[in-house]
């Protein structure tokens, strides 16, 4: 049968849907035709579907939506009414079944799917559920059992149980569905998987709610084989697409000694994503030898009780030796950091920037506000928080507040500003990870209660954003959302 994928990401710089490129191989693995449109690529991509859907006659069409939003206050673009624009442009021209998916899709699907013109979604991974979709149709059977399939239920969207099933059943991965040389040329890097699902209790993150809580792991041959299918095509600079590397890891180092054993540590480039914990000299070791050459820590915060009301499993000085023993390695290291959660406070902002001075890292990017997810132990509390700081917003963010941390920072970056400017990231061809400069305070003014203002700091370049928690969403991002109800952001109180 004739099944179609379709990509909806057009934000630049590029990045490749690896998990369509995963999704078709599966498909074709099931034994059923696939053809995939790429809408990065394309000026007119409501033609482009047009055209694509008169030459090709899917009977299943799967989309995909990566990011509902860029998730910065700054800029706060969200990408659900293009993606909604684009799924009905997909209806007006087949009568197939679509199917949303994707990991923007999975973090809030019945909101999306309430407001899409698709039959159903699939929540979570697609290559288990969506080629049994397609076995199902093709063979005209029944397919509301499915797990991980939402399907609308009188009025509304039900959701079946979610399975996870083994990584090691996964078809081997070609990576030759979506241009990925392209992305590679425009983008700098290509994606390459390790392991799904993280058990962490961290109260913000969205990867549990859209990915599981179940960590499973992809066996080291598959992954080693996979980046030699990337390297076949001449891609050797690669970013990993797990939530974090080294969790758990025996499997992390499992997985340098298959890349280093094959000899690809001498013939690619590579950053991760990891915890400062579980970390160690020997992981550093071996990251490096694999060909690992940066890493940016999820370190999030200088302050133990900080850490521990985030939910977060280290202290202050695992992060600074976990980015001690990546330096000692000859790796790059960055520390995210998120500040302005609930109860932060001036010596918590204090206290990271100590730590982020002992750690002493290449680059340090900073979240003022945090991003706040439907299915997120900081979703859950939210309101119980907003309750307790009052809905009076000028007094949070009273003017003599906001500069404080300005200052704060400020004294970072003037005493390590060329080697640890605060989320500096800079256009370096094949370090993505690092693109992308923006050289602004964005802070709320209290003068009119429902915007941000952004001003350039002509010196250097840290973009602090400073979050606000709505005590209800203001009408302007509502808006700049699509009316999602998925955004709020703390602020230090
Ligand atoms: C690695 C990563 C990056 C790397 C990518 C490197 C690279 N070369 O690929 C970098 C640093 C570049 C990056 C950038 C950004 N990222 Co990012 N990134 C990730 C991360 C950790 C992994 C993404 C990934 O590729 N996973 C592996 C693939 C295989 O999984 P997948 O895409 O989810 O696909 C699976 C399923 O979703 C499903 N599926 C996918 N499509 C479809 C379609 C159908 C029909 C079906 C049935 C199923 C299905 O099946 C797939 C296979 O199992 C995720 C968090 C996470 N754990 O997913 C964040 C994440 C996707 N990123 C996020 C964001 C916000 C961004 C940026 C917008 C940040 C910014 N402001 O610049 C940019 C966007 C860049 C762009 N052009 O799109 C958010 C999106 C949140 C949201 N709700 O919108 C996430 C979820 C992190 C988070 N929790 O905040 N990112
Ligand atoms: S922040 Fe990292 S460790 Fe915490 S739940 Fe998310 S992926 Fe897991």
């Amino acid at each position: 049968m004739n099944v179609a994928l379709i990509n909806t990401n057009r934000m630049q710089p590029p990045v490749g849907p690896i998990g369509l490129d995963y999704v078709a191989e599966a498909v074709h693995a099931a034994g059923h035709s696939v053809e995939l449109l790429d809408l990065c690529w394309e000026d007119d991509p409501h033609a482009a579907i047009a055209g694509f859907l008169k030459t090709s006659d899917p009977k299943l069409i799967g989309i995909t939506l990566r990011n509902t939003d860029d998730c910065a206050f700054t800029s706060r673009q969200s990408f659900i009414s293009d993606f909604l624009d684009l799924t009905a442009s997909v209806r007006e021209n087949s009568d197939a079944v679509i199917v949303l998916g994707g990991v923007g899709f999975s973090v809030m699907p019945e909101a999306i799917l309430a407001r899409s013109k698709a039959d159903c979604g699939i929540w979570g991974e697609g290559e288990f559920v969506f080629p049994e979709l397609a076995n199902r149709i093709y063979k005209n059977q029944s397919y509301d059992d499915l797990p991980n399939l939402i399907l609308p239920d009188g009025g509304l969207w039900r959701r079946n149980a979610l399975h996870c099933g083994s990584l090691s059943d996964l078809p081997a991965m070609s990576r030759r569905w979506i241009d990925n040389r392209r992305y590679f040329r425009l983008g700098g890097q290509a994606g390459f998987e390790t392991r799904r699902g993280c058990p962490c209790p961290c109260i913000y993150c969205a990867d549990p709610v859209a990915k599981g809580k179940q960590i499973r792991l992809r066996p080291p041959s598959a992954v080693a084989h996979e980046v030699e299918q990337l390297l076949e095509q001449g891609i050797d600079a690669l970013h990993t697409c797990d939530g974090e590397f080294n969790i758990p890891g025996h499997h992390a180092l499992d997985v340098c000694r298959e890349m280093t054993r094959r000899g690809l540590g001498n013939k690619i480039r590579w950053y991760a994503y990891c915890s400062p914990a579980p970390f160690s000299k020997e992981l550093a070791r071996a990251m490096r030898a694999a060909g690992c050459v940066g890493i940016d820590f999820g370190a999030d915060n200088g302050s133990k009780e900080m850490l521990k009301s985030l939910g977060r499993d280290f202290g202050p000085s695992d992060i600074v030796n976990a980015a001690r023993w990546a330096k000692d390695e000859g790796m790059a290291v960055m520390l995210d950091l998120l500040l302005g959660a609930p109860g932060e406070t001036r010596r918590s902002i204090e206290q990271t920037v100590e730590v982020v001075q002992r750690a002493d890292p290449d680059r340090a990017g900073v979240s003022l506000g945090i991003r706040v997810y439907p299915g997120t132990e900081l979703a859950r509390t939210d309101t119980r928080i907003v309750l307790r700081l009052g809905t009076n917003l000028s007094t949070a963010m009273a003017p003599s507040r906001a500069p404080a941390i300005f200052i704060l920072f400020n004294a970072l970056t003037a005493d390590t500003f060329s080697r640890a400017c605060i989320f500096l990231i800079e256009s370096i061809p094949r370090q993505y990870f690092w693109l992308t400069t923006f050289m602004a305070y964005s802070f709320f003014s209290p003068a009119s209660s429902n915007s941000c203002t952004s001003i350039a700091i002509p010196r250097f370049l840290p973009v602090v954003e400073i979050g606000l928690r709505f005590a209800r969403i203001s009408p302007k991002a509502r808006s700049a959302f699509g009316g999602f109800p998925a955004l709020t952001f703390s602020t230090i109180c």
